[in-house]
């Protein structure tokens, strides 16, 4: 069945649908939109293809939620869950116990990671990974004696998750501004979006420097000696695939040296091969004191994180800490560890992100900037690796963004799903971050689809009047 073929729905789909409806409070979401239209139900997927319960198969262009880096239905995940859910399907870590696949885990991903990052701490998610971070610098801090460095800094447009450390440290706005208050000691500056915020005729250069610089200036308002961490992602992903420009992260570090503050990356999007490395911070050059890792760890296929800690922060907790009285019930669950470890062997041992590096990656990127950058709506495109993000502009020249009303990434997303593509709009960005298995081939077809839908958004634009 193609992708515009429509089956009748199963009784089980509309069940489905009228218990969802009744009962479920979906994430991000609108409930009662959602209702009055009802939720898609998606029933199997394989490699980087999805199918609804109406048959209808869709190119999964955001593997998931950025997470699943293998792709779908990879057998030997299963099989590991499996024997060791019967083995041992779960025991804590907290009673100075631990398992076979937690431990194994920490020193892969200790091996893994560049510089010393030689310390691990599990968690379930990017926010609980987020949340970990913010007590963790704070209580370094505290034992190094300088406990009143507890502000953190990160950017405007950043994301760093839902719980209220997370949505607290991120820099979204529609985000701050419910159940509020947020936490205090967090600090927002610029973010480096070239395309969408430099002025008429500055280069990436001067841009990087300028936003870099932003972090010295709120540095020295908030007094140096009261910042702890400066928090971000190598390149920003739910903002919308935010590239920093050549330059922005040696200034961020250098400038983080000069004050003696730390430097963590958010690697929860980044990691496990998106960029074409095993880390955004190899791909753009960070040195970080710490990292959060979650989705990709796992390719999704079980809830995990991790918080990878340098000899610094590690050392100083261990040596001179005594018990940091954080963690959580699944914190290395052996489940999930086990799974993880399957998924980073396969991710080695296939040569899957040596391929993103040196293959589908430039492939993607190349045939992006070809093929769909001479596209009317197509204002700039940016990423690395399999992740990029693409501007919807009103106009190329001069360059004119579409209205605070005018919703036309909601509009090129819909088309999407209606013609087989799985493509999220963040505000006006058209983003992309398909699963890493995606082969050349499949890039051409999820380009193609990519082309029919950017024709489809700019008739109904046209339609609206906004273009
Ligand atoms: N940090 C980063 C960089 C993330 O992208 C989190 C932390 C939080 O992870 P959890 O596992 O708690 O969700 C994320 C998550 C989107 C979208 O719509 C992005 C994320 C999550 C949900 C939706 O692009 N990123």
């Amino acid at each position: 069945m193609n992708s515009t073929t429509r089956a009748i729905l199963s009784p089980e789909c509309t069940e489905t649908q009228a218990r969802d409806a009744q009962h479920h409070l979906h994430p991000f979401t609108d409930t009662k939109a959602l209702n009055a239209k009802n939720a898609r139900v998606i029933e199997r997927a394989e490699g980087i293809y999805i199918w609804d319960s109406e048959g209808n198969r869709m190119i999964d262009g955001m593997a998931g939620l950025w997470c699943v880096n293998l792709g779908y239905g990879r057998p030997e995940l299963a099989e590991v869950a499996a024997q060791q859910m019967n083995q041992l399907p779960y025991y804590n870590t907290f009673f100075q116990t631990t398992t076979h696949p937690a431990a194994e885990l920490a020193e892969q991903i200790a091996a893994l990671t560049p510089g010393d990052l030689n310390h691990v701490f599990f968690a379930n998610s990017g926010s609980e990974a987020i949340d970990t971070v913010i007590r963790m610098v704070r209580r370094y801090w505290e034992v190094v004696g300088k406990p009143w460095r507890k502000i953190l800094i990160s950017r405007e447009n950043a994301y760093h998750g839902s719980t209220l450390g997370g949505v607290s440290l991120g820099g979204m706005g529609g985000m701050h501004a419910q159940g509020t208050p947020m936490l205090p000691g967090i600090e927002h500056i610029r973010q480096p979006y070239w395309y969408g915020e430099a002025e008429a005729g500055q280069s990436e250069e001067e841009f990087a420097l300028e936003c870099a610089q932003a972090l010295e200036e709120r540095i020295l308002e908030v007094g140096p000696d009261n910042v702890a961490a400066f928090v971000g992602e190598p390149i920003q992903g739910a903002g919308g695939v935010i590239m920093p420009p050549p330059g922005y992260w040696k200034e961020i570090q250098r400038i983080c040296k000069k004050y003696d503050i730390l430097v963590v990356a958010d690697e929860v999007i980044c990691g496990f091969g998106r960029t074409g490395q095993w880390f955004g911070s190899q791909t753009l050059g960070i040195e970080p004191d710490m990292m959060s890792m979650a989705k990709g760890l796992s390719s999704g296929y079980l809830p995990i994180s991790a918080v990878a800690v340098g000899d610094r922060v590690a050392n100083a907790l261990i040596e001179d800490g005594g018990e940091f009285n954080h963690g959580f019930t699944y914190s290395g669950h052996p489940v999930a560890a086990a799974v993880a470890l399957e998924n980073i062997r396969i991710l080695r041992d296939e040569g899957i992100v040596e391929k993103v590096g040196s293959d589908t990656g430039p492939y993607l990127q190349q045939q992006l900037r070809e093929r769909v950058g001479a596209h009317p709506l197509i204002g700039h495109i940016e990423g690395t690796g399999l992740v990029a993000g693409m501007a919807l502009v009103k106009s190329k020249e001069p360059k004119t963004f579409f209205g605070k009303d005018e919703d036309a990434g909601t509009v090129c997303r819909d088309h999407c799903f209606e013609n087989g593509l799985i493509m999220r709009a963040c505000g006006n960005r058209m983003v992309l971050s398909p699963p890493l298995i995606i082969s050349r081939e499949q890039i051409d077809e999820m380009i193609d689809l990519v082309l029919v839908c950017l024709d489809k958004t700019e008739t109904s634009l046209k339609e609206k009047g906004w273009m």
